[in-house]
């Protein structure tokens, strides 16, 4: 039998009670954090809400933000959930302090709010909410016992009782919780120590997953080496090769998806006579090829950093789709809707998946299993299409079907359809408001025209005439090419310098300026430097 003891009304001073609030809910989210990291796929509570955000956000802002904070753009939404969670978190304490339901009742709503937000993810499951589950009940305990040793009677009296349910209990009880300054300051940093630990044990967990530990297969058909190019011939200039750790990401996944190569499979199936699924060893065995193809993303502005080009390994996707024998397949309207592990999809004109430009179901990138990062085990990778068009990444099927009959998912927020990447020039040295030395000033960048070729390269100083650049090594039409030009004689001041492309039939870029949305930027590449 236990005792219950007379609650002692003891005020909870205001610092206290914040910051129960805030260490209750680092140690649900760390905990959350640790269990979603041991269970596959499953979501924890902050990437949840931070995914809902990005599919709840226009696509101006959305826009507005990889324009602002680039790659960062998912770490700043990130931080701002977090900084979110935690001022709520120091509110619940707040609220805790006048009356322990009420702050317990704000734990529990942001559970739900959190527990809406995984549901609400293409590949929501019940499962999936045990992270979310975990780090609410975590959270609501810690709150009670912290605010206990803080001198809460509600909360003692609510321990007290808990306690008297457990065997053994009835001896040593009578007590309750001591509260005093010092137990709190030993209950709190005992929370925050093990919140530390939580989260950098699903770290760990997490950075152990992204081991491949995988060796592909070399090409039956290899590509031609990449030539070394002017890489070393001028410093800054962006290398003809990207290596994997620097090319660019973009994608809609706020963690990098932890995919398992074993139990992945791709479907083939729609609008086909023999529709299939293959599995990550069959498909290689299916023999592989490479193509050296750069990639650009519709959201690079003009100059922008959004392009890489690598030698990618897979198997052709003019293949893949022949085996599913596509009916009637030259009907014009026809589409590739292909759809990655959680849902997102892309639609590619069939036309470009099986005609002889190269497209691949790529499982290797520059000689290493494709990155995780870049789709492992397997993406597409299209020529000549902007990335949202056709480079489907963690790719799961494949459905021959029409453009009216499934629309993408930027198609759906008001992105271009079959989107053709747009012939540009880049500057990537002098650097933007870079100062250099009065004399002989090095230029130099890179220019893509997929499909077409880059021809040349043309550069004007000072709005001056348009000169021919030097030009690095053609790879191949899908191919970037670097330039470069040397300035004789600069003065001192400030200089202009603008670049333009000649590609394909000497055809000339586009002079018109357009933003990235919904088709691609365009226009002349303009960077201004200054000369000591
Ligand atoms: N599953 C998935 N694949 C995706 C995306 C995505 O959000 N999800 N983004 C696309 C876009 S917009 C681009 S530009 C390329 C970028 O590929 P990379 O990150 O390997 O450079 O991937 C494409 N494939
Ligand atoms: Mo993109």
């Amino acid at each position: 039998m236990s005792t219950p003891s007379i609650p002692r009304n003891t005020h909870v001073g205001w610092i206290r009670a914040a910051l129960a609030g805030l260490l209750s809910v680092c140690i649900g989210l760390a905990i959350g954090q640790l269990v979603a990291s041991l269970r596959n796929k499953a979501t924890s509570p902050v990437l949840a809400v931070g995914e809902a955000v990005i599919d709840r956000t226009p696509t101006p802002l959305k826009d507005w933000a990889i324009q602002h904070f680039g790659s960062n753009d998912k770490l700043v939404l990130l931080s701002s959930v977090t900084l979110g969670v935690l001022i709520l978190a120091i509110v619940a304490g707040l609220l805790a302090r006048r009356m322990l339901l009420l702050g317990a009742a704000l734990l529990v709503v942001m559970l739900v709010v959190a527990g809406y937000a995984v549901l609400s993810r293409p590949y929501g499951s019940v499962g999936q909410l045990l992270p979310t589950v975990a780090a609410g009940v975590v959270g609501v305990i810690a709150l009670v016992v912290l605010m206990a040793l803080a001198g809460d009677a509600t909360a003692a009296g609510l321990l007290q009782k808990v306690r008297a349910l457990l065997p053994n209990a009835s001896k040593n009880d009578g007590e309750g919780v001591r509260a005093s300054r010092r137990s709190f300051i030993i209950g709190s940093t005992t929370t925050a120590v093990l919140a530390a630990i939580g989260a950098y044990s699903a770290q760990r967990i997490n950075d152990a997953k992204s081991a491949l530990g995988i060796k592909l297969p070399a090409a039956r058909t290899p590509a031609p080496a990449i030539p070394v190019g002017l890489d070393t011939k001028v410093p800054g200039i962006t290398p003809l090769r990207t290596p994997n750790g620097s090319f660019y990401r973009v994608d809609t996944e706020l963690s990098t998806p932890t995919l398992d190569a074993d139990s992945w499979e791709l479907h083939i199936d729609g609008d086909v006579e023999n529709p299939y699924k293959i599995s990550y060893s069959d498909l290689i065995d299916m023999g592989l090829e490479e193509q050296n193809i750069t990639i650009t993303c519709v959201s690079n502005p003009v100059g922008g950093p959004y392009a890489g080009g690598a030698t990618w390994r897979g198997v052709s996707t003019a293949k893949l789709l022949a085996k599913a024998k596509v009916r009637n397949p030259e009907r014009p309207d026809l589409q590739v809707l292909s759809t990655s592990f959680d849902g997102f999809t892309i639609s590619t004109p069939l036309g470009a998946l099986t005609d002889n430009r190269g497209a691949l179901l790529a499982v290797g990138m520059n000689g290493e299993p494709l990155p995780r990062a870049h789709g492992f085990p397997a993406r597409l990778v299209t020529p000549g299409l902007y990335g949202m068009c056709g480079c489907t990444k963690w790719i799961t099927r494949m459905t021959v079907t029409t453009f009216a009959d499934k629309k993408a998912y930027w198609t759906q927020r008001g992105w271009g359809t079959a989107v053709k990447i747009k012939p540009t020039a880049r500057i990537d040295v002098p650097g933007s408001l870079a100062t250099v030395p009065a004399g002989k000033v090095t230029a130099g960048g890179i220019a893509w025209a997929q499909g077409e070729g880059v021809v040349k390269v043309q550069i004007s100083l000072d709005n001056g005439p348009w000169t021919d650049a030097m030009m690095g090594p053609d790879v191949n039409v899908d191919y970037w090419r670097q330039w470069a030009y040397v300035i004789p004689n600069v003065k001192s001041g400030q200089h202009t310098l603008q670049a333009r492309v000649i590609y394909g039939d000497n055809q000339q870029q586009s002079t018109t300026s357009a933003p990235v949305f919904p088709d691609g930027s365009s226009g002349i590449e303009q960077r201004v430097f200054l000369v000591s």
